[in-house]
């Protein structure tokens, strides 16, 4: 019916269909959904409105919706063991303005890890809404070890006294100390705000420390590690229900996005399994096994490993850009990002590095033999620049080798 009705978008989606499946992506904040989740997103939920909470709405013929986001609040609050859930943000960014506009006032002082070290936009750069309101001071990994240096940000939050603490990032590839964030924001009598959008399966699996019994706010993406539909989310200590869920609407939301809450309730259901956990699990081998390879082939790694899904490499010794680097591998079938490394001399819109993640690939089935593989395709590719018809070469094995594995997971 789509064919016909409208071949334009009908053709387009089926080229990306087909780019899904023929490529090798190593975006670590994307993943492909389940069947199940992809299914409950494009159901007639999205046929809709329903402003306010359940119970609460201000339209009628929500009985169904008040269910869905009931469950979906349930399931987050016991996936997280949080206090509660607010599972209406459209983004990431959306719960990220939310915990700011709930507590802190235009000017107030915001502490965050700076773009290059790792941070997100709404850290508090000075291009996005957080870095215009607030005002936005910054803590970096060491720039001989590319750790965090908790001793540092201790000087700075007692230096600057913020009004909140952000940690979390979209590029650090250790454990973050959530613990040690809560001593230093308690000291300054700071908020602490952990945004583990990159990290939350990793949380749910185990693999990573929580914040949640520290952090007074928890936002996540639902879409990166935790593989739901592409949404926000913030978890928060009781006492904050009441002004976040005022703050998401009315504040700066209008109607939720019903049929993606019920995704997200779906995602979080699957999260429960123990297929999840050993889903993360792999996630983790994997990302060691292909950063590893790449240590091996000369690629110098920021902090030198991973403890996640995710690692930099600094492209510097190979001499090319991150720019550089991501179009070489997007041409060949790998996609990767361009990104930041700490103290980048180059600019956001090409940098010296790119950003290398795991969590789509094993969902798609891939293995540590396969992350062997991939190493290798990345490094012959960047080795041979210039020689199409090396690169030619290695363009027909990724596409023969990645066609292989589902992109729709059960
Ligand atoms: N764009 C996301 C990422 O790639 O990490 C963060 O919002």
């Amino acid at each position: 019916m789509m064919k016909k009705f409208d071949p334009e978008i009908y053709n387009i989606l089926r080229k990306e269909i087909e780019r899904q499946r023929n490529t090798i992506d190593l975006i670590p904040s994307e993943n492909i959904v389940s069947k199940n989740v992809l299914k409950i997103v494009g159901s007639i939920f999205t046929n809709k409105y329903a402003e306010g909470y359940p119970n609460k709405r201000y339209y009628g013929g929500c009985e169904y919706v008040d269910m869905v986001e009931r469950i979906a609040v349930e399931r987050a609050c016991k996936l997280f063991n949080s206090e509660h859930a607010n599972v209406q943000p459209h983004s990431g960014s959306q719960a990220n303005m939310a915990v700011y506009f709930s507590v802190l006032k235009p000017g107030d002082k915001i502490l965050a890890m700076d773009i290059g070290s790792g941070g997100h936009l709404t850290h508090g750069v000075k291009v996005n809404f957080s870095g215009m309101l607030y005002n936005a001071i910054f803590y970096s990994v060491d720039r001989d070890t590319g750790l965090l240096n908790y001793e540092n940000i201790r000087k700075i939050a007692n230096r600057e006294k913020p009004k909140i603490i952000v940690c979390g990032s979209s590029s650090y590839s250790r454990i973050i100390d959530f613990e040690k964030f809560y001593q230093i924001a308690k000291e300054v009598n700071a908020y602490l705000l952990a945004d583990i959008a990159h990290i939350a399966g990793l949380i749910v699996a185990n693999l990573h420390p929580s914040p949640v019994k520290y952090a007074e706010f928890v936002t996540s993406t639902t879409h990166k590690t935790l593989r739901g539909p592409r949404g926000g989310l913030i978890l928060c200590k009781k006492d904050f229900k009441e002004k976040i869920d005022s703050m998401i609407i009315p504040g700066i939301q209008g109607g939720p996005l019903v049929h993606v809450i019920a995704g997200k309730a779906v995602a979080f259901k699957e999260a429960m399994t123990k297929k999840f956990i050993k889903y993360q699990n792999q996630i983790v081998e994997n990302c060691k096994v292909l950063c590893d390879e790449l240590k091996k082939r000369g690629y110098k790694i920021i902090s030198d490993g991973t403890d996640n899904h995710l690692f930099v490499v600094d492209l510097r010794n190979k001499n090319i850009t991150g720019l550089e680097g991501q179009k070489l591998l997007e041409n060949v079938g790998i996609i990767t990002n361009k990104n930041l490394i700490p103290f980048d001399p180059l600019p956001p819109s090409i940098t010296s590095g790119i950003r290398i993640g795991t969590p789509c690939i094993t969902s798609r089935g891939m293995k540590k033999s396969d992350m062997v593989k991939i190493a290798e395709w990345i490094d012959e590719t960047i080795k041979n620049r210039e020689k199409e018809n090396i690169l030619k070469d290695i363009r027909k094995k990724v596409r023969r080798f990645a066609s292989e594995f589902p992109i729709y997971p059960e």
